[in-house]
């Protein structure tokens, strides 16, 4: 079999970049070990900035989410009791969020791809590259047992922190950069209303917690736990409680309690691959990337990172130009250590490290930044329009 563009991994990157190729007339066949089921029902992000939408818009992939997300103008950052709201929208001279959920993104690219007849190639094993610093790379993987070869043009690695793409490219030449933080997020979804209209992040001497949702009758909260927590010591009703503390009293009269439909622990670490070319592959999403999910930025990178990839691989086959392909890696790094920054440092602001319950200076700056941002419309505009997304 032969393709234009090769792409490894059926998530949100890989299935955004085949849809913005496919508009521009350039083959692609998706590679992705998992089902679609199984792809599908992983609960991951919930917050898309306005320029992820932009391209679900640009690529037609855009009808449900009009339909059934949720607009935000802003959200409420709680501490000790006092909650305070960021205007999203005032800050930044009108930009908001769209509140719809990473499966349903997927959902949709993905009947988009069964509508338009571009081929993802579910429980594809074996996912091996080759011949990546030639002209002439291909593929090789098995499909039901039998062996099968891609030849193409380009490989896309948009195949996750644990993908076979990113070791692909050798040791002498990747450079990895890491910071893991010292607790994980344990999320809950449950079909109760949202105790409130927009999201509020809690910084609380328990730790942190979020309330976020997928509707106006799904929601959907996280709480930090321990690195080790086992999900076995954390019933509904334990988690319930947990929330209601952190999340404050008015929050917690407003929560609606319900039985979990899912509920799981992920660790969190910043982490970051240089370069994110070489040769014939390009890696694009959590691939490259990590963030902690504080800042909402990992479903948005991985949009930035296919926005850039798309335009570098039209120019080549539209009018035989390398030049984007040969700055893809630089101008994506820009904006993922920009996002990376920002995922860090309100991950900073926002938990309780182990140090600053033993370092009575550290708890005090955390809660001198907390009142600075409170206290100023400078500081919190700093916080709106990283919240809504940086310039691609
Ligand atoms: P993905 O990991 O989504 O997709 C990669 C795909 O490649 C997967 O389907 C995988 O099966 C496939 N694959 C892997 N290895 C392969 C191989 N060898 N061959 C073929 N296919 C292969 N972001 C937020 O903004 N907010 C959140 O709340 C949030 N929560 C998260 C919770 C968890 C547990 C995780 C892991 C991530 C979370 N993220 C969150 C980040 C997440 O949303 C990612 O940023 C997003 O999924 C990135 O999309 P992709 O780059 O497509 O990677
Ligand atoms: C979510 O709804 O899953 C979500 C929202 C905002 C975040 C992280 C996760 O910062």
């Amino acid at each position: 079999m032969r393709t234009q563009v090769a792409i490894i991994g059926g998530g949100p990157a890989g299935l955004l970049l085949q849809q913005l190729l496919h508009l521009a007339g350039i083959e692609s066949v998706v590679l992705e070990q998992r089902s679609r089921d199984y792809v599908e029902a992983r609960i991951r992000a919930g917050v898309l900035e306005t320029s992820a939408v932009r391209l679900l818009e640009q690529v037609g992939v855009d009808a449900r989410m009009k339909r059934e997300g949720l607009i935000h103008d802003g959200f409420a950052l709680a501490v000790d009791g006092q909650v305070h709201r960021i205007d999203l929208k005032g800050l930044t001279g009108g930009s908001t969020v769209m509140v719809y959920g990473q499966t349903e993104v997927t959902k949709d690219l993905n009947d988009a791809a069964a509508a338009r007849g571009t081929p993802v190639i579910f429980e594809a094993q074996d996912v091996a590259l080759h011949d990546l610093k030639t002209d002439t790379p291909f593929v090789t993987y098995a499909k039901d047992g039998v062996a099968q070869r891609l030849d193409c043009d380009f490989v896309a690695g948009c195949d996750g922190y644990h993908g076979v793409s990113r070791p692909s490219i050798p040791a002498e030449v990747l450079r990895s950069f890491e910071r893991v933080y010292p607790f994980g997020w344990l999320g809950i979804l449950a079909d109760v209303p949202p105790c409130d209209h927009e999201l509020i992040y809690s910084n609380h001497e328990r730790g942190f917690a979020l309330a976020s949702m997928r509707s106006n009758v799904r929601s959907r909260y996280y709480i930090q736990t321990p690195v080790d927590a086992d999900l076995a010591d954390w019933p509904d009703d334990k988690i319930w409680d947990e929330l209601a503390l952190r999340l404050g009293p008015k929050a917690a009269a407003s929560m609606t309690r319900g039985e979990s439909i899912e509920k799981s622990i992920a660790p969190l670490r910043s982490f970051v691959a240089e370069p994110m070319r070489w040769g014939r592959l390009f890696l694009a999403g959590d691939a490259a990337h990590i963030v902690p999910p504080t800042g909402a930025k990992g479903l948005n990178l991985a949009a930035s990172d296919v926005h850039y990839l798309s335009e570098a691989l039209i120019a080549f086959y539209a009018k035989g130009s390398s030049d984007g392909i040969e700055a893809y890696s630089a101008k994506a790094l820009a904006r993922v250590w920009k996002a990376e920054r920002f995922s860090w440092w309100f991950t900073g602001l926002t938990h309780r490290f182990p140090d600053t319950d033993t370092d009575a200076f550290g708890r005090r700056m955390q809660r001198a930044e907390i009142d600075y941002i409170v206290s100023s419309r400078a500081a919190q505009m700093t916080v709106a329009e990283n919240y809504v997304g940086l310039p691609y």
